[in-house]
């Protein structure tokens, strides 16, 4: 099943964090606000029963408590890389060395771009966005990546004004995804049952399921409420500050589940 996991690796936060991209025009985060909601994501990834590695702050990458975006992780493998904002270009050698000792095998993209955040993990493969951070440069070299690690895949659009595919979904269930009305409205999750977030809480889309619990941001009362009604277990977290720098719960991680 592709949301049970074992083990997490996460980035603390650096002050430059403040600094992080955001396309939102309203007052920036504080560190410590920051500070906190990554101290609270770190106790809900143990109380979801993984292994959390903690890397040291990155000051000079604002981005860099996002490692989502630099790399992706299976049970025996990683694939580095190329971020597609400038900023955030450098991360990928920042994290290059943990990978290559975390993981047997660790492929690297050479060509284009492409974000984590673009990357959805389904049972029947890899979904990759194409969005303003992954080209289809990128998007072709991974999925040949990918296929040499026999894992399929499928290029999608993303809507436009989304940062990442991400942005707009979670998965829920084998058979069920949390989205945006506007992903929604797309067949890019065709045969799959919908749960759709209100208009109002856009943002809330991008949830994450971690083996029986799902982390969503506690800012989203009617998409919690209509988790619940669901029958899912679900752990609210403060989001707001992460929120202003355009992020949400699959972010702050890279997760993988060790085979034994
Ligand atoms: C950025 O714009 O790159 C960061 N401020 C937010 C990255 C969010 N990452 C993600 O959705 N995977």
């Amino acid at each position: 099943m592709v949301f049970k996991f074992s083990n997490a690796l996460v980035r603390t936060p650096s002050r430059s964090v403040v600094h992080g991209l955001s396309s939102q025009a309203g007052p920036r985060p504080s560190f410590e606000t920051i500070a906190s909601e990554h101290a609270e994501y770190v106790a809900a990834l143990e109380a979801c029963g993984l292994a959390v590695e903690v890397l040291p702050p990155l000051e000079s990458y604002p981005d860099s408590i996002f490692v989502e975006d630099p790399a992706l992780v299976f049970s025996e493998a990683a694939i580095l890389l190329r971020p597609g904002a400038p900023t955030r270009q450098g991360e990928t050698k920042e994290i290059e060395g943990i990978l290559r000792q975390r993981f047997g095998r660790a492929l690297a993209i050479r060509e284009g771009f492409a974000d984590g955040g673009d990357m959805l993990m389904t049972p029947t493969g890899m979904l990759i966005g194409l969005s303003s951070r992954t080209d289809r440069a990128g998007a072709t070299e991974l999925a040949g990546l990918l296929q040499q690690l026999g894992i399929g895949s499928r290029i999608v659009n993303t809507p436009p004004g989304t940062l990442h595919l991400k942005s707009d979904c979670s998965l829920l269930a084998d058979d069920q995804v949390l989205c945006t009305g506007a992903l929604g409205a797309s067949d890019i999750f065709e045969g799959y049952r919908k749960l759709i977030v209100p208009e109002s809480e856009k943002a809330a889309a991008n949830a994450l399921r971690l083996n029986d619990t799902i982390l969503i941001g506690d800012r989203f009362p009617k998409t919690i409420e209509l988790l619940r009604q669901e029958g899912y277990e679900v752990r609210a977290l403060p989001t707001d500050g992460i929120g202003k720098l355009d992020a949400g719960l699959s972010c702050m991680s890279l997760r993988w589940s060790k085979s034994t």
